[in-house]
């Protein structure tokens, strides 16, 4: 039974970049993963794209014929899309067993708050065998204004509602939260969604504050009755590093925080039952099936990692406190601390990589002594290799 998650979100909340970022880390992870682009505007992808709806379909050409502006486009394409979906399917059958799938949606809010298409998609996924999660991608900015908060926090919970998934709300791009002004709360007080009668006094100094004052109310205590939001939070980029002079210096100003994304994929796995699934190698002792070592079977759920997980919280690090200090309270302590970091690292790489030089070149030189053609030494950089010893030999020859 195959594995995934519906990205969505706002309309340049950083869904696609995280897509990438996902794919980077599982790729590292050497965690078999595609990611499908859903989203007709999509023209410069910054993944490796396994699936494009581009092939079934363009933007351009729905406009073009249709004389539809984008967004009546965008709408019409996943349409398109529900009605043909079985060339999604065809296209998912090609993949490699035990694929991890993105799907990476578009923007439009409507497709997951009202919108049936996106819904049937999904439902015909799970059909497939699908297990899904859907991850909803919310700017972090949004948090620093009570009302777009709110009307995240009824964005977020009008989504749960629609789509009927195993549902992660995630404030993005929480490495910028800052530069929109101090917090009124800690940032738990935003992930957690804490008492908000407490917003009321912000409410009610913006403007129609008063006018509105009992709307507001009335929201908070819809999505509070409710009890469903709540927030992860993220900071993806690609981070843009080069070797000059030996060094690896970082030459843009992006990074990535693999602790929100580590944590992240541990929240998803945990939410679609990936964590449930018998881990790589182990095998179902009923079943007379050789174990399968790249994916992971549902047929024999994790008993073990199914109970210890119902009753512990997640493991590692990642706790809103964590991010409140890394990306509030501390952030240039820490922005220095990494610098520092992979100051570090970039001198350690560049001294391996003279040391491996130089004992090509001593090797070299020792050939050539011997009239013989220098040879390449298979296991440079490993002191006292085959290649090394063997040279050495025959010089004592
Ligand atoms: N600082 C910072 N910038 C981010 C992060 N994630 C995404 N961005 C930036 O946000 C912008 C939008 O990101 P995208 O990934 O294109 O967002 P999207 O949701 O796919 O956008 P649409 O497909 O247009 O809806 C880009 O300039 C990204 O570089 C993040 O974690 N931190
Ligand atoms: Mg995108």
């Amino acid at each position: 039974m195959p594995f995934g998650e519906i990205v969505i979100g706002s309309p340049g909340s950083g869904k696609s970049t995280y897509a990438y970022g996902k794919y980077q880390l599982c790729t590292a992870l050497h965690r078999p993963i595609a990611v499908v682009n859903l989203d007709p505007a999509n023209d410069h992808l910054p993944y490796p794209c396994a699936i494009d709806i581009a092939s079934l379909i363009s933007l351009q050409d729905v406009m073009d014929t249709s004389g539809l502006g984008p967004n009546g486009a965008l709408i019409y394409c996943m349409e398109y899309l529900e009605q043909n979906f079985d060339w999604l399917e065809e296209e998912l059958a090609k993949l490699e067993e035990g694929t991890w799938v993105v799907f990476d949606i578009a923007g439009q809010v409507e497709l997951s708050t009202n919108h049936e298409s996106l819904r049937e998609i999904v439902e015909r996924l799970q059909k497939l065998g699908y297990r899904l999660a859907a991850v909803h991608l919310c700017d972090a900015h949004y948090v620093t204004d009570a009302s777009k908060y709110i009307s995240v926090l009824l964005l977020s919970l009008r989504t749960m509602l629609q789509l009927e998934l195993p549902h992660i709300n995630v404030l993005s791009k929480v490495d910028l939260i800052t530069q929109y002004g101090d917090l009124p709360f800690n940032l738990d007080f935003y992930t957690e969604v804490q008492d908000l009668s407490h917003l009321s006094h912000q409410l009610s100094t913006q403007p129609g504050g008063q006018k509105f004052a009992s709307l507001n109310e009335a929201i908070c205590e819809l999505v509070e009755d409710f009890g469903l939001v709540g927030f992860e939070t993220l900071a993806v980029e690609v981070r843009a590093y080069a070797l000059r002079d030996g060094v690896i210096c970082q030459w843009a100003d992006v990074s990535q925080d693999k602790t929100s994304m580590l944590r992240l994929l541990r929240v998803v796995d945990k939410a679609t039952g990936y964590i449930f699934a018998p881990p790589p190698g182990s095998h179902d002792p009923s079943s007379t099936q050789a174990p399968d070592s790249h994916t992971r079977s549902t047929s024999a759920p994790n008993t073990d990692a199914l109970f210890s997980s119902a009753f512990s919280s997640l493991p590692g690090p990642g706790d809103v406190r964590d991010v409140q200090e890394r990306w509030v309270d501390e952030r240039e302590r820490w922005d220095e601390w990494e610098r520092e970091e992979w100051r570090k690292e970039g001198e350690s790489v560049a001294r391996k990589k003279a040391g491996r030089e130089l004992r090509e070149k001593e090797a070299e030189k020792r050939a050539k002594e011997q009239n013989k053609p220098g040879k390449p030494v298979a296991n440079a950089g490993q002191e006292g290799g085959f290649s090394e010893m063997r040279i050495r030999d025959r010089t004592q020859a």
